[in-house]
């Protein structure tokens, strides 16, 4: 598939104003606030490109030659985030995967009706070598519109198929951000020479089946049976299904980024050593979620509907199962003991 299949030329603020003169009552507040946040995500894709030449790869506690203390990129990325964010008016509150606690606006900035959840740097394993990382987001409207006090944790923990927005940025050969507001999932690239993400891939979608899997397959022998099977079945040849081929990169943006565009699986289940899988609910699976059901794929825990799960706490992790409609049905059938292979 052709990367580059618009022949449009479209920044994303652009893009954001057009999304937005579909809806007529508009005020543009959740347009200002998509701006504040590419511009967030500039900044980080900026310090990710520098990152073996700026001293901030896994060190803490120490001085760069400014005279800056220098932190670990994620802990510099959730920094950039919140200061782009806190003070734009449009966010009530906000949580980050690197924030224990829910993140309060400061007293003395208008607090605005969206909630913003996000992983800063995803991928932290692959930071330090040189391997794509990303960031993750979600956008969710405040339960009380009009409320003007600080959000509440139950503005946070809001299902999935509530996310008014959600996105990814992936820091790889180039810089996407993945994008859906429920219209479809729209890819913008990042051309470092004027400063600008613009659209290059349109409404994509996801095929219907792949040839891919992915999952730590180190962790087999901590599966259980059903899961086993499956794996061990898209590994052989049968007469209808040849054998797939194993993808793994161990950075849940770059895994999901792949299987959007070339189908097949994505998995994080459940084991011994995670029991409910290791992959957060709020910062990453319900945004990669909405992306990949937005671009007609399908998203569970081997069961339920991820975006249909009700988070009690913002840190809550999920076992997760997404990607090509036809291949995440194969995987629910073996989890459930009723694939014919099985029987
Ligand atoms: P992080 O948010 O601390 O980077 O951890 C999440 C990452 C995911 O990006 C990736 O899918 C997973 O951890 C890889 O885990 P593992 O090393 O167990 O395979
Ligand atoms: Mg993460």
């Amino acid at each position: 598939m052709a990367i580059f299949s618009t022949s449009k030329l479209v920044t994303i603020e652009r893009h954001f104003a057009e999304e937005e003169d579909l809806h007529p009552e508009a005020t543009g507040e959740f347009s200002r606030l998509l701006r504040d946040l590419t511009l967030a995500i500039r900044m980080i894709a900026r310090d990710v490109r520098r990152a073996g030449l700026n001293d901030v790869l896994g060190l803490t506690d120490m001085h760069n030659v400014h005279g800056e203390q220098v932190k670990k990129l994620d802990d510099y990325a959730n920094d950039i985030i919140f200061r782009a964010m806190d003070h734009g008016g449009h966010l009530c509150v906000m949580a980050s995967e690197e924030s224990q606690g829910l993140i309060p606006i400061p007293d003395h900035y208008h607090k605005g009706k969206y909630v913003l959840v996000f992983d800063p740097l995803d991928g932290s394993s692959n930071i330090d070598v040189n391997v794509t990382i990303g960031t993750i987001f979600s956008i969710y409207r405040r339960l009380e519109p009009n409320a003007t006090t600080d959000g509440t944790l139950d503005d946070v923990l809001q299902p999935g198929y509530k996310q008014v927005a959600a996105g990814y940025a992936s820091y790889g050969s180039s810089t996407n951000l993945v994008y859906t507001s429920g219209h479809g999932v729209d890819v913008f690239t990042f051309d470092q020479t004027i400063g600008e993400f613009l659209l290059t891939n349109e409404k994509v979608r996801i095929p219907n089946k792949g040839t891919y899997y992915s999952i730590n397959e180190g962790n087999y022998h901590k599966w259980d049976k059903n899961l086993q099977q499956y794996v061990d079945y898209l590994k052989n040849d049968y007469p209808d299904k040849p054998a797939y081929s194993l993808r793994y990169i161990g950075t849940a943006v770059a895994d999901v980024h792949r299987t959007l565009y070339y189908g097949g699986i994505f998995m994080y289940p459940a084991d011994r050593a995670y029991p409910n899988g290791k992959l957060r609910l709020m910062y990453e699976l319900n945004p990669l979620s909405m992306l990949i059901e937005q671009a007609g794929g399908r998203s569970t825990n081997g069961s339920d509907r991820i975006l249909d799960l009700t988070p009690t706490s913002i840190h809550e992790r999920a076992p997760v199962f997404l990607g090509s409609p036809d291949d995440v049905l194969e995987a629910e059938m073996f989890l459930q003991g009723k694939h014919p292979t099985q029987l």
